[in-house]
């Protein structure tokens, strides 16, 4: 189970305290639930190279993060809300998601605690087209979103939001969003920190101004573009 906090040495009092309740509470899940029968019947005679072996905790290189639990929620009953400063309020459906033009990325993803996934594939939509899709007022600045998970928050400026490498992911390596990864449907944020990657979106809000998310209330920038030295090398926008 060190998966879930390896190499976090340098990683702020507040988050290794938070990190280590998140801990508690994913044991929990794993050996308080379904997900146990089905994790234990993954790891039984599993190769390493198996496509199934995506769905293991740290599949493919990735930790597991999660502050608040592992919520579920089918394709079926998936509804992402588009609200605030925007001309047509929407509720897509997963099936709504797919219809629209899909963009591939394929990425590195990198928390900030250290650990980095290189060349990940990710399939979804734009944010931006989404937002178009809703058509926004004028005085739309920023966008916020929320987790089903009902805790964890996350808000990008107009600017950020409308990059051509943020995407509302509905795939991640090489197939739909596991329920550990976030699915069915994240945010993927690539040229930031891992943390502006919201899991389980629920909800997409424009607004005037941007509101610190559950991280950034703990201390990390707003700001999450990852470092040069990190290998980033497009340019950030405020
Ligand atoms: N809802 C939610 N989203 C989240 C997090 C979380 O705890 N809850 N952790 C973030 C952090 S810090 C990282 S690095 C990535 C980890 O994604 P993974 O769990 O798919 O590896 O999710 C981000 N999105
Ligand atoms: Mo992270």
């Amino acid at each position: 189970m060190a998966v879930y906090n390896k190499g976090s040495s340098s990683v702020p009092v507040a988050r290794r305290t938070v990190l280590g309740f998140g801990i508690l509470g994913v044991l929990g899940v794993l050996f308080g639930s379904k997900l146990s029968n089905r994790l234990n019947g993954l790891f039984s005679g599993l190769s390493p190279n198996n496509p199934l072996s995506n769905l293991l905790p740290g599949g493919a290189g990735f930790e597991i993060y999660t502050v608040a639990g592992f919520p579920v929620e089918k394709p079926v009953q998936y509804r992402l809300e588009v609200s605030g400063l925007v001309n047509t309020s929407l509720s897509l459906t997963y099936e709504d998601l797919l219809k629209l033009p899909v963009t591939h990325l394929t990425k590195d993803f990198q928390c900030v605690t250290g650990w980095r996934v290189p060349n990940v594939k990710w399939s979804g939509v734009r944010l931006s087209n989404v937002l178009e899709l809703a058509g926004l007022k004028e005085n739309a600045k920023a966008v916020l979103f929320k987790s089903f998970d009902g805790v964890y928050t996350e808000s990008l400026t107009l600017n950020q939001a409308m990059r051509s490498d943020v995407i509302v992911a509905y795939s991640m390596l090489g197939g739909p969003i596991t329920e550990e990864h976030g699915g069915p449907v994240r945010l993927y944020v690539a040229p930031m920190y891992g943390y502006k990657s919201i899991k389980w979106l629920a909800s997409i809000e424009v607004a005037k101004a941007i509101v610190p998310g559950y991280w950034e209330n703990l201390g990390y920038d707003q700001n999450a573009w990852i470092g040069r030295s990190n290998g980033r090398t497009d340019q950030p926008v405020d």
